[in-house]
């Protein structure tokens, strides 16, 4: 038996004329459940029961008391039931048996264990029950996980309502997708999930129709929805966001080609964006990562000696492809890396390692508002958003030309003085040839560079660890960091410092787990931060 809690007594209902009726039988509210039952049988029974006094709910809801089914297995109402309302409202399972006998008695008769539905062939105690914290900080994720469809599944969900430019239903569908990385077995059954965090009934439809048929209808129908595909095409240019691609839209454009032949004029990033369309969609490798990695240290370290590197995003956190390459920049004295973005960003240009870039200045040095609390999240550290222009190291070509050095490394000036007698571009390696000359319809296997998205940002020693900490991602984990920092501690975190409301003041930090420390959190090294 399903234990009965105390709810809401309904003690009237609306008889057929509208108007308000004292129920008969106030403690008992019936549901029937279609399934398998068919829907005239089911609206032939639910009105031979208002007939007969009895309060009867359309659609489930916390109200109901007896659930009445025909034909259904107790395991196949009790994931009907946990896909509703996750399991919790204890209720009657019954079979239509104790609906006639209640019918013909004229009132509800008492619930005798042959009227319950066999739940309890599967036995609740073998079967596992997951748990998990509900901070995604406070879990260890790894790369691996033991349900990738179910995560996949929920995030493309949550990309869809990105896409769509709601931004809290995104962070719904991606908590429960980041719930479902934690589980230590994949899912095989509705039961194992009561309880769990993060689980609204949106994600519970979701994983169940997975586990019942092996797919979701409403993912299948989003991958093939025209809408969806265009914003994907025209969010996946960089520069443009949501807001633009559904703007584009609404005026008919759909694909790449139509946005060239609308005339819409572009701004910058977004004419470098379609220009290397392909080749910022091609996964950059880990070998690629740290070949830019070199790069930027020799850049670096050229125009401000004993300045540090760290390599940041996802490829920090142990993945071994990436969207773009993310570089963290700062020197152990205090101030000398003021101004070191823009000589940073010189070198790589007078090197023509840059088909693009756009520098931001930093602005934590002007404001007034504290460094931990600026007014939107995005963090205010001098940074560069770059297209990179990356020599390919094809083994097969480069030994044939006899140019590069050992590491695979060679100046893009060697580079294009081997190359004039194979490529038709006469300088490959200037920036400004690369984009007269370059298209993004160009067959990358006859290039011998590859554009790939880079971003630079410097910070103070004082802040770096911060920073590293924000920089690292996963974007998920970043936002359940301060999440748990403002709800659970009364603390506002930033990429740039930590403050502590109960004791008004700052909290210092040089390393990432002084910071977790201060948090009340546990430590979780990168490679678990892959929520
Ligand atoms: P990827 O393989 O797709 O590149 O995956 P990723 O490296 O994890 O994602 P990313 O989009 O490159 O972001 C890397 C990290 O930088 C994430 O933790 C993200 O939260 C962080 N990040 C931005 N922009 C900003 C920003 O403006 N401020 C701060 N503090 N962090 C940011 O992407
Ligand atoms: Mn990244």
């Amino acid at each position: 038996m399903v234990p009965l809690k105390r709810r809401k007594v309904v003690s009237s209902f609306a008889d057929t004329s509208g108007d308000e009726v004292p129920a008969k039988f106030p403690l008992v509210v019936l549901f029937l459940l279609e399934r398998k039952m068919g829907a005239s049988r089911r609206v032939f029974l639910c009105q031979l029961a208002r007939k007969k006094g009895f309060q009867v709910e359309d659609t489930f809801s916390e109200s109901v008391t007896h659930v009445i089914s025909e034909n259904n297995s107790g395991e196949e109402v009790r994931t009907w039931l946990d896909s509703h309302d996750r399991g919790q409202t204890p209720v009657h399972l019954l079979d239509i048996s104790w609906f006639t006998e209640s019918m013909k008695a004229g009132r509800p008769v008492q619930v005798l264990d042959r009227h319950k539905l066999q739940e309890q062939l599967v036995d609740e105690t073998e079967v596992e029950v997951f748990s998990v914290p509900s901070y995604a900080c406070q879990r260890r994720t790894t790369l691996d996980n033991h349900n990738t469809v179910l995560a996949h599944a929920l995030s493309l969900l949550a990309e869809n309502a990105e896409l769509e430019d709601e931004d809290g239903r995104g962070v719904a569908f991606r908590r429960a997708a980041a719930v479902l990385k934690a589980l230590p077995k994949p899912v095989t059954s509705m039961m194992q999930l009561r309880g769990l965090p993060c689980l609204g009934d949106h994600c519970l439809r979701v994983i169940k129709d997975i586990l019942e048929t092996g797919t979701s209808s409403e993912v299948e129908a989003t991958k093939q929805s025209e809408r969806y595909k265009a914003l994907k095409v025209l969010t996946g240019i960089f520069g443009v966001g949501a807001k633009t691609a559904a703007r584009w839209i609404r005026d008919g454009i759909h694909t790449l080609q139509q946005l060239r032949d609308s005339g819409h004029t572009l701004n910058r990033a977004q004419q470098a964006g379609l220009e290397h369309y392909e080749d910022l969609h091609q996964q950059v490798t880990k070998a690629e990562a740290d070949t830019i990695g070199e790069i930027v240290e020799r850049a670096v370290v050229s125009v401000l000696p004993g300045a540090q590197v760290v390599l940041t995003g996802g490829f920090r956190r142990g993945k071994l492809t990436g969207h773009d390459v993310d570089f963290l920049i700062t020197h152990p004295v205090e101030g000398r890396e003021e101004g070191l973005m823009p000589k940073v960003v010189s070198w790589l240009e007078s090197q023509g390692f840059l088909l693009y870039q756009k520098t931001t200045r930093n602005s934590y040095l002007e404001s007034n508002d504290g460094p931990a609390r600026p007014a939107s999240n995005i963090d205010r550290f001098e940074r560069c958003l770059s297209i990179f222009k990356l020599i390919k190291e094809d083994k097969h070509e480069t030994k044939q030309l006899g140019k590069l050095s050992e590491n695979g490394l060679e100046t893009p000036e060697d580079t294009c003085s081997s190359l004039t007698h194979v490529q038709t571009d006469p300088n490959p390696a200037t920036p400004s040839c690369a984009k007269g000359q370059i298209h993004s319809g160009e067959d990358t296997g006859h290039r011998l560079w590859r554009a790939v998205r880079v971003d630079l940002v410097v910070s103070p020693i004082s802040q770096f660890a911060f920073a590293l900490l924000g920089w690292t991602g996963s974007k998920l984990f970043e936002r359940e960091l301060r999440r748990w920092a403002g709800y659970e501690k009364a603390m506002s975190l930033s990429s740039h410092a930590l403050y502590d409301n109960n004791q008004s003041r700052y909290l210092r930090a040089t390393s990432e787990e002084e910071i977790f420390a201060h948090l009340g959190l546990e430590y979780i090294p990168p490679s678990e931060r892959n929520a």
